[in-house]
């Protein structure tokens, strides 16, 4: 056997071990080591059941996702599956950590399953824009209905183990020692002569669908929310539909032709490079794997507006105790004020009960002292944007705090680097860059600072992960990475308004590309008084949105912006005033408006806004190319499955990008369009941004 793969004997139990770190996926070696394996112990006389167990941390985490868009090698993991299916003898699934993918879906060819308790199952494919294409669209909704089999793998969410064993999913969760208990299970189902129930032979729930297809339609529209209009979710629908119809090993087969068809698609290979992308963003330069984050017991928080009241909710979820700090006993009661409100509604919604709220709350303390954080092991400051603001208080949390507490502002612009020079101690200084709603949005700029060190990098790093966030390492320049690239979006965008397009024009051409909204909607949600403020600090203008400003329209928060919001709708309308303030800036200005096209307007928001990664990149102030996708996915909703700004400039090809930029600078005669140089490089050497990243993915 290989020692990938063993099989040992525990009486008359046979025990195929899997051993394939990190997470035992199923390369070809390991798919060939099960099934010569699992014919050996069928084969044996002398074995009565058969028990599949993960080595290391988890079972099965999934197929080997290196290997897709590499020629597949036998034997492919359907064929595996269809002999452990069609198995003689009793079969169990003993399971812990996190079975996912064709690992979950090797179990449910099993007889049985067991559970160590807090494992997590799930059918995670179509987060790579595929789909479970060995058996599991066939074989889950054969066991718990087609219900909770669509919401499973339409959500890609994991279940706990506890969940799987109340729908039937799994038969039992075995306390203490797993392989010992699963044996124990397989030698009393042997003693029982338990009636072996094959999976694929199930029908009590697929039959009445049968008789009712109108409701298989009814239940996968009910669980078709986001992934409307993608390849992988209409597969997974057109996969479940074939239960209907077709026997699991037929089913199967067609599943195995549309899988391949799926893999070299653009959408799957966008999401598949994010999957590699955020894992490679956590390696950060300098800080190797032995570098040691200082523990964080205490947090605390400088400032309870929008972001501070956010960030401190995130310290609570994550069950860190947290003070909050504000100038004032009535600021600091409207922080927790806010801060309660949120988790009322989240109760309401039934996302969190009525005890974990408090809880929640229980972690949190405030105090209009800032002596009150003395004790922190890690201080943010989320106050006004005002660098004298920010100098003070990093003076003084110097002179409170102790010597190792790791201080961080959550500065979305400012100069991380003047910020550290208040204290005595740069070294502990860095940005934690939070997005706004900080409770919602998992992106978490971590700014390194010219003498940030490793410690204090892995420190914030370590506590972005326990916080649920995905921390990516940027440099210090004025909006680090996800801003500076937006403003030269929002930069564009005003001009395309002021030549000729609308509000509603500019925004449908980014919802139509795959953005939940454009950056009309997005100012009038955030406030366009926000932007505003820091224009008029800086004295720059924006003139469209300084003339809204202006007429007292700053978007939802009033009822108008870019568009008009009747009676607190949350989606707005196009307004006519608008369009005429619009017109008397374009008349202003001298600009003969004319119509702009959709492909035009799309071109014009997104290829500045690779330029600016170019330059960034350029410039060290993001590591790799991946690093700003993950930013884009995770802070401004790029369409993950394009795969983010700069893996999807690829897709289009950098010399096209290169000749379109060109053509924008001497049509705006703007300067900053002209192709950064690492840009111009590449389309000259017909590589792309890929060929900067040393990736695992195909
Ligand atoms: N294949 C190859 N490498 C994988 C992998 C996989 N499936 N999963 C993880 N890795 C690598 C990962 O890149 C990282 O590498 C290391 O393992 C630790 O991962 C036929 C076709 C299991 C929950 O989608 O969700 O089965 O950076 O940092 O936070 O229908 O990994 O150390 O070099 O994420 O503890 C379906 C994907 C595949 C599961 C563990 N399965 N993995 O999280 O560790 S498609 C998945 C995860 C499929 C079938 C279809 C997570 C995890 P490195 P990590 P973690």
């Amino acid at each position: 056997m290989s020692q990938l793969v063993s099989l040992v004997r525990d009486g008359n139990v046979a025990l195929i071990v899997i051993d394939n770190p990190p997470v035992n996926a199923l390369s070809s070696a390991v798919r060939a080591g099960i099934l010569e394996c699992f014919r050996a112990a069928r084969d044996d006389a002398q074995v009565a059941a058969i028990v599949f167990l993960g080595a290391g941390r988890t079972f099965v985490a999934g197929a080997d996702i290196t290997e897709f868009g590499k020629p597949p090698q036998p034997p492919v993991l359907i064929d595996v599956i269809a002999e452990i299916d069609q198995s003689p003898k009793p079969t169990v699934a003993a399971m812990h950590g996190t079975p996912l993918g064709g690992g979950f879906e090797v179990t449910l060819a099993c007889h049985f399953r067991v559970a160590a308790p807090g494992t997590r199952v799930g059918l995670p494919e179509i987060k790579l824009g595929l789909f479970p294409a060995a058996g599991g669209t066939q074989r889950l909704p054969r066991l718990v209905g087609m219900d909770k089999a669509a919401a499973m793998i339409l959500s890609g969410e994991q279940m706990p183990a506890e969940e799987a064993l109340e729908i039937g999913l799994i038969d039992e969760i075995v306390a203490g020692d797993l392989r010992a208990g699963a044996v124990a299970f397989a030698k009393r189902v042997v003693a029982e002569k338990r009636p072996l129930r094959r999976v694929s032979e199930l029908d009590d729930k697929i039959a009445p669908l049968r008789a009712d297809p109108a409701r298989f339609d009814e239940i996968m529209a009910s669980h078709m929310k986001r992934g409307r209009g993608l390849d992988a979710p209409k597969a997974v629908v057109e996969s479940m539909r074939q239960t209907l119809t077709l026997d699991v090993e037929e089913a199967s087969r067609n599943d195995r032709d549309t899988f391949v068809r799926l893999i070299p698609g653009e959408q799957s290979r966008g999401q598949r490079h994010i999957f590699f992308a955020e894992r490679e963003a956590a390696k950060v330069p300098g800080v190797s794997k032995d570098v040691k984050a200082r523990a964080v017991r205490r947090a605390a928080v400088i400032g309870a507006g929008t972001m501070g009241g956010g960030i401190a909710m995130c310290f609570a979820n994550a069950g860190i105790p947290v003070t909050v700090v504000e100038t004032s006993g009535e600021a600091l009661k409207r922080g927790l004020d806010t801060v309660a409100k949120n988790y009322k509604t989240s109760v309401t919604r039934g996302s969190l009960t009525a005890e974990e709220m408090e809880r929640r709350i229980g972690l949190m303390s405030g105090a209009t002292d800032m002596d009150a954080v003395k004790d922190a092991d890690l201080v943010i400051e989320a106050v006004f944007e005002e660098m004298d603001i920010k100098r003070q208080i990093f003076g003084a949390l110097d002179r409170i705090t102790g010597p190792d507490a790791v201080l961080a502002t959550n500065t979305s612009y400012l100069d991380v680097n003047a910020i550290a020079r208040e204290t005595q101690r740069p070294a502990s200084v860095l940005g934690m860059h939070f997005f706004s709603p900080a409770n919602v949005m998992r992106l978490l700029e971590v700014v390194r600072g010219e003498r940030t060190s490793p410690e204090a990098l892995a420190t914030a790093m370590a506590v972005g992960r326990r916080l649920g966030k995905v921390p990516v390492v940027v440099g210090v320049c004025h909006g680090f990475v996800g801003n500076r690239m937006l403003r030269a979006r929002s930069i564009e965008a005003e001009r395309l308004l002021i030549e000729g397009a609308l509000p509603q024009e500019v925004d449908g051409a980014l919802t139509e590309f795959g953005f939940p909204m454009g950056p009309f909607a997005m100012g009038d949600l955030a406030g366009l008084d926000v932007s505003w403020r820091m224009r008029k600090a800086q004295g720059t203008r924006a003139e469209i949105a300084d003339a809204l400003c202006e007429a007292g329209r700053f978007g939802q928060k009033t009822g108008k912006g870019f568009y008009l919001y009747e009676a607190g709708a949350r989606t707005g309308k196009p307004d006519p005033e608008v369009e005429a303030m619009i017109v008397g800036v374009s008349k202003r200005l001298g600009v003969t408006r004319r119509p702009i096209g959709r492909q035009e307007i799309l071109e014009r928001l997104v290829y500045p806004m690779v330029n600016e990664g170019a330059r960034i990149l350029e410039e060290g102030i993001a590591t790799r190319p991946g690093d700003i996708d993950v930013i884009w996915i995770y802070g401004y909703g790029f369409p993950a499955w394009r795969g983010g700004p700069m893996f999807y400039a690829d897709t289009v090809g950098l010399k096209t990008i290169c000749e379109r930029l060109s053509a924008l600078a001497t049509a705006s005669g703007d300067k900053r369009h002209e192709p950064a140089a690492l840009l111009q490089r590449l389309a000259a050497e017909g590589r792309g941004f890929a060929s900067l990243d040393e990736k695992k993915s195909a």
